[in-house]
């Protein structure tokens, strides 16, 4: 189909960049560098754009869902770019509502706590994301060599939304269904995996070149409730889009203790926070995977040389990888000044010239 040659030219085109090589775990001409959360407010072009639109809004609108995710390649030179979207678009997809709220984060309407709730998650179908689709197509066009990321939510930190009802620190609702009604739970978060699963597949076939499941969250678990109650429902996300051969990057934030469960989930690429150092998080995940990561977001608010050391400090620890994509440890900070973040690029390709 036409789309399916989309897909493949978008592939073949991203293929031998550092990204993608680095990621397969191949030599690489310089280390690659990409930011999660890189289009955003830390940008003035970005604010500008977004001027009066709806976060949740901006999300459906391939025109300016292109544009915001073009903005950080072009200005920082990165080596891949990540759709712009939100993990709760899908769930807004098969109405849930809910909304981005400034300054807040996602917001439930209805929180799901109930048998009866699980109705309103039905299964996601391509039709309910046809701007999905259609914003890759503009994308990867315009991306040519460098590689577009497509990302969804992990069941766990989604359920942790829709069940809180918003942003949490403590996940007591989540955990006492999780705890006290683990049928009700599991059922819950199969179907989560579902609608992820169908949403990473989506933004596949529609060109990305790589995927991030974001567990973002999954770090308040101690392993074995993390092995029990989650990595089966992220295990299958992983095994669902397998057959596309693209990289399968997992990330989530205070993860130290889960590491080499997020990699035996069936990820390519581990994502790691700033908490643990590359050799040491290598050591903990084994052989056969690549790592992403892992400054610290907040050292970019200090001096340029103070950057530059702590950088030298995370390539070092990252030497003896099988592969290494450089990010940070967490999302850039919206008060980031841009300039740092284009002045890390050109360092870390500067440092690991090949
Ligand atoms: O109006 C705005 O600008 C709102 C801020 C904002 C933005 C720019 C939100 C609300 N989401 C986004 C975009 C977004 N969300 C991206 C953009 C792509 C890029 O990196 O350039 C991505 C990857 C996400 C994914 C996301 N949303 C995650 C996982 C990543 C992470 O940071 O751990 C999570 C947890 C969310 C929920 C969410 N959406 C928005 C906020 C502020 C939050 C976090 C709320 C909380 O603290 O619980």
């Amino acid at each position: 189909s036409h789309q399916q040659t989309g897909r493949t030219a978008a592939h073949e085109a991203a293929h031998d960049s550092a990204f993608l090589r680095a990621c397969r775990r191949e030599p690489v001409p310089h280390t690659p560098v990409w930011f999660m959360r890189q289009a955003g407010r830390s940008l003035p072009e970005y604010r500008k754009v977004r001027e009066g639109v709806p976060m949740l809004e901006s999300c459906m609108r391939p025109e300016l869902v292109t544009e915001i995710t073009l903005q950080p390649v072009r200005r920082h030179g990165v080596d891949a770019a990540i759709f712009f979207s939100d993990i709760v678009v899908p769930l807004k997809a098969i109405g849930i509502d809910l909304d981005i709220k400034p300054g807040v984060g996602p917001v439930v309407a209805d929180p799901v706590r109930t048998r009866a709730d699980l109705d309103r998650l039905r299964p996601l179908e391509p039709g309910d994301v046809a701007y999905v689709t259609e914003a890759i197509g503009m994308l990867t066009a315009e991306l040519g060599a460098t590689p577009l990321i497509g990302f969804a939510g992990a069941p766990f930190t989604l359920a942790s939304y829709l069940i809180e009802g918003g942003p949490s620190r403590t996940y007591e609702r989540t955990k006492a269904m999780m705890y006290g009604d683990p049928q009700l739970w599991a059922d819950l978060v199969g179907r989560l995996s579902a609608i992820t699963s169908a949403f990473l597949r989506v933004q596949i076939e529609a060109g990305a070149s790589a995927v991030q499941l974001f567990d973002s969250w999954a770090g308040a678990l101690a392993p074995a409730d993390y092995r029990r109650y989650v990595m089966p429902a992220s295990s299958e996300v992983f095994a669902s889009v397998a057959g596309y051969g693209v990289p399968r990057i997992h990330f989530g934030v205070g993860t130290g203790e889960l590491l080499a469960l997020m990699g035996e989930a069936g990820a390519d690429v581990v994502g790691v926070d700033w908490r643990v150092p590359l050799d040491e998080a290598a050591r903990r995940i084994g052989p056969g995977k690549a790592l992403q990561g892992n400054l610290d977001p907040t050292v970019l608010f200090a001096p340029r040389e103070a950057v530059e050391t702590k950088t030298d400090e995370v390539l070092a620890a990252a030497r003896d990888l099988e592969g290494h994509v450089f990010n940070l440890g967490h999302g850039v900070m919206p008060s980031t000044d841009p300039d740092a973040l284009t002045h890390l690029v050109e360092y870390v390709h500067e440092r690991t010239a090949r």
